[in-house]
């Protein structure tokens, strides 16, 4: 199994954290799509990393896609449970926390605009989005270890990722502050081996 990826993606470290708590083998492809050349339009013709190559050659793209797929393969672990509407309620986490990304993702790339370019209304709609993200995350914390039933799930790695992400591209917001429960979340998954070992690489 081949993964199209780059170091600092927070949807490939989703993907990354998911094989690794899986115990499944793969093989890592650094393919930054940002890069001149690169080849992931090969695998994706979106040109977005993640993109999984599985042994037998069928390619699977968009991260909560891949996830998926990797629960069909053996593995001690689930990180989606096999109830269908279990699954979904984890799906549901997995997009509230995706979503975050997303909005912080167009908050970074309009910070790097010119500065006269720059929409500040994009900006606060962004981070409205953000905060109230953060927020629902937060309550669902509350008196709980993780976010969905007694062990890790695919919601808390697109959590983790997602939060992570914050800390590395936008250090400058402070989402912790008014967040007691996500920040102690947070500092447990970082400290995971699977977390440990896919901090982003710049
Ligand atoms: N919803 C997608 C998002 C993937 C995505 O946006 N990846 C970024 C890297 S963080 C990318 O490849 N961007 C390149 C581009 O948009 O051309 C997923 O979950 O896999």
């Amino acid at each position: 199994m081949k993964l199209i990826a780059s170091l600092t993606s927070p949807y490939v470290r989703k993907i990354r954290i998911a094989l690794l708590e899986k115990g499944l083998t793969f093989e890592l492809v650094n393919e930054p799509p940002w890069e001149p050349g690169n080849k992931v339009c090969d695998y994706n013709p979106l040109g977005k990393v993640p993109a999984l190559q599985a042994d037998d050659g069928e390619i699977f793209f968009n991260s909560p896609v891949i996830a998926d797929y990797l629960e069909t393969l053996p593995a001690a672990v689930r990180l989606i449970p096999v109830e269908a509407l279990e699954a979904v309620r984890v799906k549901q986490l997995e997009a509230l926390a995706d979503g975050v990304t997303d909005a912080g993702v167009v908050w970074l790339l309009e910070t790097r605009r010119a500065a006269d370019k720059q929409d500040a209304t994009v900006i606060d709609r962004q981070r409205g989005k953000i905060e109230r993200g953060l927020d629902a995350l937060e309550h669902k914390l509350q008196g709980r270890d993780w976010l969905y039933g007694t062990h890790l799930s695919l919601a808390d790695i697109a959590a983790g990722c997602c939060v992570l992400w914050l800390d590395f591209r936008l250090p400058q917001y402070d989402w912790r502050s008014s967040r007691p429960n996500l920040t102690a979340y947070a500092k447990r998954l970082a400290e995971r081996a699977a977390f440990v070992q896919t901090v982003p690489v710049v």
